[in-house]
């Protein structure tokens, strides 16, 4: 069978090598060796500082709430995985949708200014499918109106804007590392904070509040990286170039055979890309559901990645319809995608794909 995805798993032996130092330190948690080397690592590798590892990536988003005092309302993205608005909603943040441009999937600034009100607070935008907001209009758009801004950045890993990261921009960037993602640590997450304060804060806040001589400075909540998770994003890190090589080798091959036949995502001209998915788009719901048939049927199993729109789950109690999402979710899923998919597999899901009869 061929999944959406499959997680990536390092050599045994050196995941090992990592598991070794903490069955010898039998320090397993609470900012442990592993975690910080990790930290190191990945400031590193992204080109970041005043980075905080946490559990998961819907911690890093209601962290990054709370550290920016967010409690009334935010504008956001009604495309996206479900956990983007449903941590807002869990905090009673009231979510704004704002719809998405229909060719890059993201959220329009264009439309950014009719969703302000007095209770919006922040934008939180997601660079979907790791394609880059156009972040420049968002933050003009903030700066007038005097909001906030966290980019989701759970599809972002390693993506670059403008030449920097794309998580230096805004106030806080979030990260999801779990096992479905391009980096992982089977569960994980992060923040990306452009502001020493807040960084020291929710350094605090990750760990029940404690500061560094064991005072309790503020409330806080347990948010904290395991070193057993740290340890397996260590060792994927050991492998992060060739991953994202073997993807684009695919990522390519898709696009190469499928972009005259099918509409795929506009991509941001001033970013670079990490290929972590693959969104295909169909003429209506009806050919998607029969690409869907004809792929199942051979075991393989794409996934609608984002379906439904969020703007129609009840809970959001969204009273604006959300016209291009609802659309491009009704038409939209993201083909397998990922390190060792092969591309002989590759070669099939294009073939069922452009042979309408199978
Ligand atoms: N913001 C955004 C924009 C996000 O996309 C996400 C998460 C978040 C925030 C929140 O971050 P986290 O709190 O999750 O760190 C998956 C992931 O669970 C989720 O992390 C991810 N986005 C979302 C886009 O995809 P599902 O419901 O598709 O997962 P699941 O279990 O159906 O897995 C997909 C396929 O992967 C399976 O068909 C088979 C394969 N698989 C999966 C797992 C877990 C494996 O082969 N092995 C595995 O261990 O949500």
């Amino acid at each position: 069978m061929i999944f959406v995805t499959k997680p990536f798993l390092p050599d045994i032996s050196k995941y090992q090598k990592y598991l070794e130092r903490i069955y010898e330190s039998r320090w397993l948690t609470n900012n442990g060796p592993l975690v910080k080397e990790l930290n190191a690592r990945l400031c590193d590798y992204l080109g970041v500082s005043n980075l905080v590892l946490v559990n998961n990536g819907t911690m890093a988003l209601t962290l990054a709430y709370r550290l920016l005092g967010l409690n009334k309302s935010a504008i956001t993205t009604p495309f996206t995985f479900v956990a983007t608005t449903s941590s807002l909603c869990w905090h009673n943040i009231r979510p704004k949708f704002s719809d998405i441009d229909a060719n890059t999937f993201n959220i329009n600034p264009a439309l950014l200014g009719e969703a302000v009100d007095d209770e919006v607070e922040a934008i939180i935008p997601v660079h979907v499918f790791g394609n880059a907001c156009d972040i420049g209009n968002i933050e003009k758009i903030a700066a007038k109106n005097n909001l906030k801004t966290i980019y989701d950045a759970s599809h972002a890993f390693g993506v670059s804007y403008k030449d920097k990261s794309i998580l230096s921009y805004g106030d806080v960037s979030t990260l999801s590392f779990h096992a479905t993602k391009l980096f992982h640590t089977i569960e994980g997450g992060a923040l990306v904070i452009n502001n020493d304060e807040l960084y020291e804060k929710a350094v605090r806040m990750v760990d029940f509040g404690y500061d560094d001589d064991n005072s309790i400075a503020e409330i806080g909540t347990n948010a904290k990286m395991s070193e057993f998770h740290a340890a397996m994003g260590l060792a994927v890190l050991d492998d992060i170039d060739g991953i994202i090589g073997r993807r684009k080798e695919i990522s390519d091959y898709y696009e190469a055979e499928l972009s005259t036949r099918y509409r795929l995502q506009e991509k941001n001209p001033e970013s670079s890309m990490n290929y972590s998915y693959f969104p295909v788009v169909f003429e209506s719901e009806q050919e998607l559901l029969d690409a869907m048939d004809r792929l199942n049927s051979n075991r393989i199993y794409p996934r609608r990645y984002f379906y439904p729109s969020l703007d129609t789950i009840e809970y959001t109690n969204s009273n604006k319809c959300m016209a291009i999402s609802r659309a491009i979710a009704d038409k939209i899923f993201c083909l397998p995608l990922y390190d060792d998919i092969g591309m002989d597999n590759a070669r099939s899901i294009v073939e069922i794909l452009k042979d309408n009869n199978l």
